[in-house]
């Protein structure tokens, strides 16, 4: 690992100094207002925090580290993480570094698995992933040499090392989870021959590992990674890990907000949504039928799961990645001919019914059919495979924050009474400045 490390010492250096210069240029300039609209609409839009693993434009979406995610079709989850870290793409050496020290961290201790067997039957997925991880804290890294004096400087490296235990370990407990859950026989062993999302593959167990369901693992896992800092999951994980809690608790609770169904949980949703219409229609309906099904789920007061986002305004290219694939390789299932007639359907009706900002498919439009497509079709599991993916940028953004000595998280709050004393005393400041002067 020493290549890696290396590399990783250089590019943190290069981003704190970055980071320095911006501090001692402009420290006291303004950047943002807050306005009520602000405030009470769940502080939407304003910047106020600095995240520079990903970048989400709302017209062209994620991009990573300047490279549009439609551009890393290609490219392995292992490589995504150092990219996500370092600001740069890695070489063969470090890939292969990486790919060494995840496999040896993908065994994952037995009580692990005596922790999962003691749950509940009807145990939420997502509630055994968080379940394991917090179970393995006691193993942190970062908390024994924390408490054995580290210095502040070394933070970072803990930190990796633990995210690669975590990374390491994550797919084989959520492929354990898939199988002992649903009852798809026994756990499957990790192959160390295998890169890092060929091996979750490989231990879902469906599809016999063929190469297309690789394939569709390995994009999914990709495009999953990372939506900036502020998204539930990152910016949950982010407060937590403030707070110089270790990787298992702010990964953990990244997981629980992630589980919700404004978040990660409207994949499972999205695709309920999908099979609902086709039981409903008993089969792919007709353009007035999808139309009148969509306009009843609105004006019963609920959303269209997949569609809208907190800062997209245009259709996510993660959506348009996953259709794609899916087009590609089972147009005539009659669940991607829902999608599409969705996709083409929803933006208008969303339109004409005006509440939404942003009336196109996020990415949890399209994931859900694949995964079915591909015979996992529990849906209760789908937002643990969002989760593992996620845990990439939720891990890489934890080693850079303590790698640049980032703060404690603790904006300010106020009360009513309070807000509203605020708003009166700028009213004032601004009409004594606004009254003639006498001459
Ligand atoms: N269907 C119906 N109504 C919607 C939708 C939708 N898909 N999206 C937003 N609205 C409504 C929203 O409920 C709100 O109504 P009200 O004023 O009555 O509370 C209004 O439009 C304004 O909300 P927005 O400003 O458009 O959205 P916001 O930024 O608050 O929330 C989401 C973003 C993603 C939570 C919201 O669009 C939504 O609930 N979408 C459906 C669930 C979903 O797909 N979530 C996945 C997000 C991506 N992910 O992977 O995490
Ligand atoms: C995500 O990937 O985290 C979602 O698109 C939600 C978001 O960015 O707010």
């Amino acid at each position: 690992m020493e290549v890696v490390r290396q590399s990783l010492r250089a590019s943190i250096k290069r981003q704190k100094k970055e980071i320095q210069q911006i501090r001692d240029t402009h420290l006291n300039d303004i950047v943002d207002e807050v306005s009520v609209k602000k405030i009470f609409g769940g502080m939407r839009g304003i910047v106020g925090m600095v995240c520079n693993t990903s970048y989400v434009d709302p017209e062209k979406g994620l991009i990573i580290r300047g490279h549009p995610i439609k551009e890393l079709t290609d490219r392995l989850p292992e490589e995504i993480f150092y990219l996500l870290i370092s600001g740069e793409l890695p070489n063969n050496e470090i890939v292969d570094q990486l790919q060494e020290a995840l496999k040896l961290c993908s065994i994952v201790p037995s009580y692990v698995w005596d922790v999962l067997d003691a749950m509940p039957g009807d145990s939420h997925p997502m509630a055994m992933l968080g379940g394991s991880l917090l179970a393995m804290e006691r193993e942190s890294i970062f908390k024994r040499k924390y408490e054995a004096g580290m210095r502040k400087v070394d933070y970072w490296e803990a930190t990796f090392d633990e995210a690669l235990m975590v990374l390491g370990r994550l797919p084989t407990i959520a492929a354990a989870i898939y199988r002992t859950r649903f009852e798809r026989g026994p756990r499957i062993h990790p192959n160390p021959q295998y890169d890092w999302s060929t091996n979750f593959a490989h231990m879902l167990g469906e599809n016999k590992g063929s190469a297309d369901f690789r394939d569709f693992i390995r994009l999914y896992m990709v495009i999953h990674c990372d939506h900036e800092g502020g998204n539930v999951s990152a910016f949950s994980s982010r407060v937590v890990g403030s707070a110089l809690s270790d990787l298992y608790y702010a990964l953990t609770t990244g997981f629980c907000g992630l589980a919700g169904p404004l978040h990660g949980l409207a994949n499972q949703d999205a695709l309920k949504f999908v099979l609902q219409i086709l039981d409903h229609f008993e089969g792919p309906p007709s353009e007035d039928q999808l139309s009148e099904y969509i306009w009843a789920t609105l004006h019963t007061g609920r959303v269209i799961p997949g569609y809208g986002h907190a800062v997209l305004r245009a259709t996510d290219p993660r959506f348009e990645m996953l259709y794609d694939f899916g087009m590609d390789r089972c147009p005539g299932d009659d669940i991607c001919k829902v999608v599409r007639m969705m996709y083409q359907m929803v933006p208008g009706i969303l339109q004409e019914h005006g509440k939404a900002s942003n009336p196109y498919p996020n990415v949890d439009a399209a994931s859900g059919a694949l995964l079915f497509h591909y015979g996992i079709t529990f849906f209760d599991f789908y937002t643990v495979m969002f989760a593992v993916s996620r845990a990439i940028g939720i891990c890489a953004q934890a080693v850079l924050a303590r790698a640049l000595g980032l703060p404690l998280v603790r904006p300010k709050t106020v009360t009513n009474e309070k807000l509203l004393s605020i708003l009166r005393s700028r009213q004032e400041k601004k009409s004594a400045q606004e009254k003639p002067k006498k001459s």
